[in-house]
């Protein structure tokens, strides 16, 4: 046999051996495709229906200024008369209220419930929030995650976490799962205040749960305490929130939701998106030219002086900066750009 030749089965041997080595730890790995969503979302409406049916809030911490403050419990009915059903607060006009969105994704439709609590409210210094997130700002809240059997897999009152509800990890925050992006924009953020050891207190700030499919969660992975297509129930507690800027054309994101609603619904395909100025299907807060006419919007919403104007105060055609329905120029193709 050939010296090469020789070598050459050496290493055919190593690489079998190493494979097969590799194959002896993962032996109680079972790799299964991911099960069709429409089938797991069905199971786990029901699953979700029915723990709102059967469950209600047993406690909510009443501790204002201490971490623990507005944590809610969540129990399972043992006495109809005394303890009214998650469900019994459904489109309710007085808090607690339930309410339900519809999200479309996976090429079906969620169904994602969200209890209100409490909203959040707008208070004193040096932040006086009382202010709604909208899907792609970031958040800082705390939040506890349990699933439908009532086991906790996490919980943190953590305020120095910086959540991006875009799902990303940019600017030093910590990407979310899609049901969250859904859920926060429900809630408003409390006012801060600090405490003369400098601790910052968080006061009124938004407080509820949301109830997750799975397909709005983590789906087929497996995570720490939460096993593969687990519905998620999520108390949380919306401290404060941070806005960002996404195409860095001088408009935060949130000022680029067109039709107000603090969803950008930038992940609809083939749906005609509101916050889509020149349809091109990228939405505005992704779009660094928002009415398509080849003029950087950064550039159209500076003054002669290259001082970007106010939101508010953002000219159209005519110059105009007061009139409340007016198409503000960097939203309108037709204008003459003046300070390119
Ligand atoms: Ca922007
Ligand atoms: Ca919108
Ligand atoms: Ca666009
Ligand atoms: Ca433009």
């Amino acid at each position: 046999m050939s010296k090469i030749k020789f070598y050459f089965i050496l290493l055919i041997a190593t690489v079998v051996s190493i494979s097969s080595c590799n194959k002896d730890d993962n032996n109680d790995v079972v790799v299964t495709p991911p099960k069709p969503f429409g089938e797991q979302y069905a199971l786990d409406i029901v699953a979700i229906e029915d723990y709102l049916k059967t469950n209600y809030i047993s406690e909510i911490v009443n501790n204002p200024g201490f971490p623990n403050d507005q944590d809610v419990t969540m129990k399972k009915i043992t006495d109809t008369a005394s303890q009214p059903s998650l469900w019994s607060y459904l489109n309710s006009p007085t808090l607690p209220r339930l309410t339900s969105r519809n999200v479309s994704l996976h090429g079906i439709t969620y169904k994602v419930y969200t209890l209100v609590i409490r909203e959040g409210v707008k208070g004193g210094s040096p932040v006086a929030g009382g202010e709604y997130p909208c899907n792609v700002d970031a958040v800082f809240a705390g939040n506890k995650g349990t699933l439908l059997d009532g086991t906790v897999f996490y919980s943190s009152n953590n305020g120095q976490v910086q959540y991006n509800l875009d799902g990303t990890s940019h600017d030093g925050g910590t990407g979310v799962i899609r049901g969250w992006s859904e859920g926060f924009p429900q809630f408003k953020t409390g006012w801060l205040s600090s405490k003369n050891d400098g601790v910052v207190v968080y006061n009124d700030f938004g407080v509820g749960v949301m109830f997750l499919p799975s397909g709005m969660g983590y789906y087929n992975d497996v995570k720490t305490g939460i096993p593969a297509y687990s519905p998620l129930v999520f108390s949380i507690k919306l401290y404060a929130l941070k806005r960002f800027d996404h195409d860095a054309d001088g408009i935060p994101s949130f000022q680029e939701d067109l039709d107000g609603d603090r969803y950008m619904n930038s992940f609809l395909k083939g749906v005609s998106n509101p916050d889509d100025t020149d349809k091109d299907e990228i939405p505005d807060f992704l779009d660094f030219d928002d009415d398509g006419d080849n003029y950087a919007t950064r550039g159209e919403v500076k003054d002669a002086n290259g001082k970007y104007y106010e939101f508010d105060k953002i000219p159209d055609c005519s110059g105009n900066q007061t009139e409340p329905t007016r198409k503000k120029r960097h939203l309108d193709a037709t204008c003459i750009k003046m300070n390119q």
